[in-house]
């Protein structure tokens, strides 16, 4: 009872295992799409869906092809296994055409012939074959043995060939038969044998014939053919010297079979050996990589380079100069302030003049850009690709070219949401602030004060000169009233102007930082949306690729 628990535990133990590469290397095909190069995921998919179809069917029968050139004995070495002639044998080349299958012991293999594409006319069960008295026990060590005699691979008969690669593709395990004359012949060494040598675990060859060949040179011709095979990569795989005609060495390949059948396991291994060498395969087209650190950090040195390209600097410069200007302007000694107003701006030479609304200081800023749009656009383009490409540095160039197509896919959008952004994000450099708006206040005052004493003082002077009586004016601290006004007035009127300009480049400074801040942000919110995220999900694609093929290899 444990024996058979711990058997149950086995199978099933194995079988899990070869589920989940199957799924692994199918989740990675799917997610590879796109990526990868289409006929190669095409292949690795029809290896998952034949290793999924042969895993829904019986796994109690074990697949065997017999294949070979035309006249090297497959359907006489099919006959003589069965010990029944159930396939044609014959003098015309060649002989078979369709696949036989014959099947022994336990029932069940039809959804597994009907997958293989065998017709029920070309299928034997051998059970039913037989009397009772003819099954020996050595019969009963091949039950789930399902044997197929192929076409030849080698003659003009193009079916022939498709019917060969059809089912050598689908067989559990395959037996070559190779014949003395032709078994070096280039067409079963260069089509089946070298590129199946993967497969060597599920091979078996045999020289048939071996009668027709005199005793004292039989052991170089096997030498012979060992060597051809080690040169294919099959060097450990069972050579057998057969005669489908004497029976000789019959009885070996027999037992040979007998141990593979009651295995059970070469489905599994076929399986496994397919699927990993279809992974090998991905592997090699979608490396080992580890999937980029794309973090923080790397999203914020994107982000960062967006806005610079898209000449964030640029407006903040113009936000700080006109806010400076503006707040200059305003608290500035009103009599420089004008003469000042006379000489040549130079931020109209920014199209940057003073707008009485954000909104057109901020579009004369964008506009003042000193490159038109599509150098701006060309510019966060190139930083995109730039910092895409450090991103994929490590990738095989399929996945490096998808992440730089993620990274730029949205670029249109991304200028035209940029360019939004700038618009329409509060720069908080609309007004002239409150305490400047006081000074100038002050300012006229005092300069009122100083014109004031000036033509008090003028008057004073013409009234002396035409001796006309005026009341002296009062005096403040020995100093006479309009003097003290008017160079009270000035000088106060200057050190306010110059205390303020201090002040007026500290608010113009801040006020900047904050435009920046505002402009990131904004910033940061559509590249965050245009760019980041289709570069995340194209790595994220490839870590599930990664594991996909991770599962794969088991
Ligand atoms: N002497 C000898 N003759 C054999 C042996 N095996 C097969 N033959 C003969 O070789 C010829 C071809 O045998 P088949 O079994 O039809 O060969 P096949 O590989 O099925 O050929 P196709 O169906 O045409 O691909 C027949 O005349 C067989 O009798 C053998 O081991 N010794
Ligand atoms: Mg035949």
């Amino acid at each position: 009872m444990s024996g058979l628990l711990e058997g149950a535990r086995r199978i099933f133990g194995r079988s899990s295992d070869i589920d989940v590469r199957v799924s692994g290397l199918a989740d990675a095909v799917t997610a590879a799409r796109g990526r990868l190069a289409d006929e190669q995921l095409d292949r690795a998919q029809e290896v998952v869906d034949r290793a999924q179809a042969r895993l829904r069917l019986s796994a109690d029968h074990t697949v065997v092809a017999l294949a070979g050139a035309t006249g090297s004995g497959k359907s006489s070495t099919f006959n003589a296994l069965a010990e029944l002639d159930l396939a044609a044998v014959g003098v015309r080349r060649p002989t078979t055409s369709w696949a036989t299958a014959c099947v022994w012991g336990t029932l069940g293999a039809s959804d597994l012939l009907e997958w293989l594409g065998i017709p029920i006319r070309h299928q034997s069960m051998r059970d039913s074959m037989l009397d009772l008295s003819q099954r020996d026990s050595k019969e009963k060590d091949l039950s789930g043995l399902v044997l197929l005699d192929l076409p030849d691979h080698d003659s003009t008969e193009v079916s022939h060939h498709l019917e060969v690669d059809r089912l050598v593709e689908l067989a559990d395990l395959m037996v070559w038969v190779l014949d003395p004359q032709k078994y070096a012949d280039a067409a079963i060494h260069d089509r089946f044998l070298r590129p199946l040598s993967a497969h060597r675990d599920l091979m078996l060859v045999v020289m048939n014939h071996i009668d027709e060949v005199e005793p004292e040179r039989r052991e170089s011709l096997l030498a012979d053919a060992r060597r051809l095979l080690a040169a294919d990569g099959l060097a450990d795989v069972p050579l057998l010297a057969i005669s489908a005609v004497t029976g000789e060495g019959i009885d070996e390949l027999h037992r040979e079979l007998a141990g593979r059948v009651r295995g059970k396991a070469a489905t599994r291994t076929r399986i496994g050996t397919d699927i990993a060498t279809a992974t090998d395969d991905l592997v090699a087209a979608s490396g080992t990589a580890a999937v980029p650190e794309f973090g923080r950090t790397e999203r914020d040195r994107l982000i960062d380079a967006v806005a610079d390209a898209a000449g964030v600097p640029i407006v903040v410069d113009a936000v700080r100069t006109a806010a400076g200007r503006r707040a200059r302007r305003a608290t500035g000694w009103p009599v420089t302030s004008w003469l000042a107003g006379l000489r040549p701006d130079p931020l109209k030479r920014l199209h940057l003049e003073l707008a009485p609304d954000q909104r057109d200081l901020v579009t004369a800023a964008r506009s003042s850009l000193p490159e038109p749009d599509g150098i701006h656009l060309a510019r966060v383009d190139g930083r995109v690709r730039e910092l895409a490409d450090s991103v994929s540095g490590e990738l095989t160039r399929p996945w490096a070219s998808a992440v730089r197509r993620a990274s730029i896919s949205n670029i249109d959008r991304l200028n035209d949401r940029i360019d939004r952004a700038i618009t329409e994000t509060d720069l908080g450099a609309g007004r002239v602030p409150l305490w400047c708006r006081i000074v100038r206040l002050l300012q006229w005052v005092l300069l009122l004060a100083a014109v004031a004493g000036a033509i008090w003082l003028g008057a004073l002077a013409v009234s002396d000169h035409l001796t006309i009586a005026m009341p002296d004016p009062p005096s403040v601290r020995g100093f006479a009233m309009p003097l003290v006004m008017l160079i009270g007035g000035v000088v106060l009127g200057v050190l306010l102007a110059l205390l303020s300009r201090v002040l007026v480049r500290m608010g113009a400074r801040s006020r900047a930082a904050r435009a920046e801040r505002r402009l990131r942000a904004s910033i940061a919110e559509v590249t965050e949306e245009l760019v980041v995220e289709p570069i995340a999900a194209e790595l994220a694609t490839y870590q599930r690729v990664q594991d996909g093929l991770a599962a794969a290899r088991g």
